[in-house]
């Protein structure tokens, strides 16, 4: 079979593409298995809107029966928000979920894999995976940093959660040889707060300047892709203290339960939704709203 027969993309994104308009690529993961419903269903629709009214053309990307599909329509979203039976799927689990004809939700790995096959170059999420804190005995690292490595998507995100160790995370990602651009911050944002306690490589405050660097990374033939950390807004970052105690609480339950592998983050981010009695969700959509703002932004440039 042709990759076209494996691949689908919408209308409108396909229209985009020929006519040079900026696409931002947007995951499902977050949909299925990072948010309850039916929030989860309208904060795709309002990622979809934001990109719209920044002149861009969102790209929300999952496997449907089987088909990997590039630009859901809203009943598409629906399903994905809804149903209790979509697998999460990173680069080890496309192949099975594409020819058993699964219904999945990509992860920023698998999201960045499809997002390449149909040209994009830029993705907005909320957090990437990552080294997780004891990676020592658990090897759990994340596909999305080797798929960092690999695959020409920049990928913009309010940095990780302190679910992960983010020392290690950077480490790691230096290992690999992707760049960690601070929008305007100088320090790596830890998702629900603006400081993590580390620094980014660079700190750029200009969209600009950013595409520029993207391009000269690919145009160097340096393949692989770029994390552009975008700090959550001052309004909405929530107190240090009060979301440190609640993942710690969250990796308690999990390590007790036993939880691991695949079923950890979403475990985590619905734990930590309770014990926040839901000010950690709040948080986590104003974020990849103004995520997906700053990849418009940049796409326009690209
Ligand atoms: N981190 C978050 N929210 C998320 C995820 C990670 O703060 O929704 C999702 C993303 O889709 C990410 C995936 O790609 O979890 C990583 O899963 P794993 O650690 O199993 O690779
Ligand atoms: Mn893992």
């Amino acid at each position: 079979m042709s990759l076209n027969e494996y691949l689908q993309i919408s209308d409108e994104v396909k229209s985009a593409l020929n006519g040079g308009k900026p696409v931002v690529a947007l995951e499902s993961t977050i949909i299925s298995h990072g948010m309850p419903y039916p929030r989860n269903y309208e904060t795709a629709l309002l990622l979809e809107s934001t990109v719209r009214e920044c002149n861009a053309v969102p790209a929300t990307i999952a496997v449907l029966n089987g088909k990997i599909k590039v630009g859901l329509d809203n009943e598409e979203i629906e399903i994905l928000a809804s149903s209790k039976n979509i697998y999460k799927a990173s680069r080890r689990d496309l192949p099975v979920m594409v020819s058993k004809k699964l219904n999945a939700a990509t992860t920023v790995a698998a999201t960045m894999i499809c997002a390449n096959l149909a040209s994009l170059k830029i993705f907005a999420t909320g957090g990437i995976g990552g080294v997780h804190r004891n990676a020592r005995e658990t090897y759990d690292i994340s596909a999305d940093l080797t798929e960092l490595s690999k695959t020409n998507i920049a990928v913009v995100s309010a940095g990780v959660k302190s679910i992960l160790d983010i020392g290690l995370t950077l480490e790691y990602l230096e290992t690999l040889g992707v760049p960690v651009i601070g929008f305007n911050t100088d320090e790596f944002p830890a998702f629900f707060t603006r400081e993590s306690g580390y620094k980014v490589n660079y700190r750029m405050d200009s969209e600009k300047d950013i595409a520029d660097m993207i391009r000269t990374k690919w145009e160097l033939g340096l393949n692989g892709g770029l994390l552009i950390a975008n700090p959550v807004p001052l309004e909405y970052s929530m107190d240090k203290d009060e979301i440190q105690s609640a993942i710690n609480k969250a990796l308690k339950k999990a390590d007790e339960l036993g939880i691991k592998g695949k079923e950890i983050t979403p475990f985590l981010l619905s734990e930590i939704k309770d014990i926040t009695s839901g000010k950690s969700l709040e948080a986590n959509i104003k974020l990849v709203i103004n995520n997906a703002k700053l990849a418009a932004g940049i796409a326009a440039y690209l």
